[in-house]
């Protein structure tokens, strides 16, 4: 007979029990929950087909952070007055390497959002193929209202609690939004200054002191190598076709640098003010003038739409012009189920994700519903994590690499990611589930990892 209590241990999990608990544990956490539910659409399927994955509370263990640092940052700005901000670091989940993931500066930053960010990054970065586990951090402030030495003197209170935290083997921040080389250089400045360490703590450092050559293009070029594999794949075309892109910040203005390169019309970027469309796409010159001042937060789009006689969309965002393929590059719920549904009347044909968790699952069913190839970040936006991996390498060699090796690597890891997407995401009819494939590719190395370390 059948021990009945190892019975009940090893039945298959209810997706929608399991789920509506999760609903109801963190209400207040919408963000969080759509991550973890888009998740396990997928992963509770194949998990009741993969008897060894059930009777050991894997997805039990897997939904909840190892755990979530809140701290206050006091600290005196430029004009002596005293600012309290709130810091987060959620180390999610460490089964396959140390903790590995951005700092993100925004006003709007909760728990909800870092959690959601957290979770993420754990696949995100199984999938890669390099030893890292998964974690995000940051703080609710707004960079664009500081100066330089305003943001130096904060990046140095927030490392004077976050270095309790982190360490090259343990924990390994990066950047994310507000947050880049500026920034982490500072932040850097401190830990040394705070252990007398000089090791591979950060990543995204100037390359003077160990950082990688591709480190800041690797998301974005990553992101159009994703859809160039994906297209490929389709037997669809990317030059000539028009391409939406939305933000202006690293990610979006590196997945139009590239996608220009590759002979794609890049017919737009935006930013939270709004939108610059270019109706017969960008120059490379165009965009390097972009880049440069757009940087240095020296101009906004409307000044380069007005200077190269672009037309500007004051207050919106880029999805209702008329399209073939869409970037959304900018911050997370940037497309909801109305905006899809537009999106598909004009034509758009693939969206691939350059920012974590931009379309809303509502949305991600109407592509997936109209036929459209749909790309979550966690495949697509996975080359900037792997260059930081990468970077955590040639730091630990005491070496660095060339432009091209390094870039070579991105081409490889990202072409590797599509392989594994089309392993486990294609149906019976040749088409690609990118979703089931990227979370199904990303899931089996942690649960195998976790499974193989006990429960701890
Ligand atoms: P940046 O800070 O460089 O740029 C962010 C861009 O998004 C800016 O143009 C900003 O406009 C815009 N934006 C931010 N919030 C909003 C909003 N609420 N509404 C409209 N636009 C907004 O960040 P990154 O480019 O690094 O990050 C962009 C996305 O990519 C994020 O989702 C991030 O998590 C993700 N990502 C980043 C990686 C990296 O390596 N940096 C790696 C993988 C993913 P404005 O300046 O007006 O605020
Ligand atoms: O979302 C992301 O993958 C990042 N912000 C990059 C993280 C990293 O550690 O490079």
């Amino acid at each position: 007979m059948v021990d009945p209590v190892l019975k009940s241990r090893q039945a298959p999990y209810d997706t929608e029990a399991f789920i509506g608990e999760l609903k109801q544990r963190y209400a207040h956490q919408p963000m969080f929950v759509q991550a973890v539910e888009e998740f396990l659409e997928t992963i509770i399927p194949f998990v009741n087909a993969h008897p060894k994955y059930l009777g050991k509370g894997l997805l039990e263990r897997m939904v909840e952070p190892d755990r979530i640092i809140r701290f206050r940052i006091s600290w005196l700005d430029s004009q002596g007055r005293v600012r309290v901000n709130r810091g987060y670091r959620v180390q999610f989940n460490n089964a396959i390497g140390p903790y590995k993931g951005g700092l993100r500066f925004h006003p709007g930053l909760s728990e909800d959002v870092v959690k959601f960010l957290a979770f993420e990054q754990v696949f995100k970065n199984s999938l890669t193929t390099l030893p890292m586990g998964g974690a995000k951090g940051g703080a609710d402030i707004d960079p664009k209202e500081l100066n330089d030495i305003d943001i130096m003197l904060f990046c140095q209170a927030y490392m004077n609690e976050l270095f309790h935290y982190v360490g090259p083997d343990f924990d390994v921040p990066a950047g994310d939004i507000g947050v880049s080389q500026r920034e982490i250089g500072y932040l850097y400045g401190q830990y040394k200054k705070l252990t007398h360490l000089h090791v591979g703590v950060l990543t995204g450092k100037g390359m003077e002191f160990g950082g990688s050559m591709i480190r800041p293009e690797a998301t974005g070029y990553g992101c159009v190598y994703f859809a160039k594999e994906v297209l490929a794949y389709h037997r669809m075309e990317l030059k000539g076709k028009r391409c939406l892109v939305s933000g202006a910040g690293n990610v979006a203005l590196h997945t139009a640098e590239k996608l220009i390169e590759e002979g794609a019309l890049v017919v737009s970027v935006s930013d939270s003010k709004g939108t610059a469309y270019m109706p017969n796409g960008m120059r490379m010159e165009e965009l390097q003038w972009l880049k440069r001042h757009k940087f240095d937060r020296k101009c906004s789009l409307e000044e380069f739409a007005e200077r190269y006689g672009f037309i500007y969309l004051e207050g919106e965002q880029p999805w209702g012009i008329k399209a073939d393929y869409a970037f959304p590059c900018a911050t997370q719920h940037e497309i909801n189920a109305h905006t899809a549904k537009m999106m598909v009347r004009n034509g758009v044909r693939l969206v691939v994700e350059g920012a974590n968790m931009p379309v809303t699952l509502d949305a991600s069913k109407v592509f997936q519903q109209s036929g459209v190839i749909y790309v979550p970040g966690k495949a697509s936006n996975a080359g900037g994590v792997a260059i930081s991996g990468l970077e955590m390498t040639q730091n630990s060699m005491r070496m660095s690499w060339t432009r091209e090796e390094v870039d070579g690597y991105l081409r490889k890891i990202m072409k590797r990611i599509h392989e594994r997407c089309v392993e486990f995401g294609v149906d019976k009819d040749g088409r690609v589930d990118y979703v089931k494939g990227a979370n199904i590719g990303g899931f089996i190395k942690v649960a195998d990892a976790m499974l193989a370390q006990g429960v701890i």
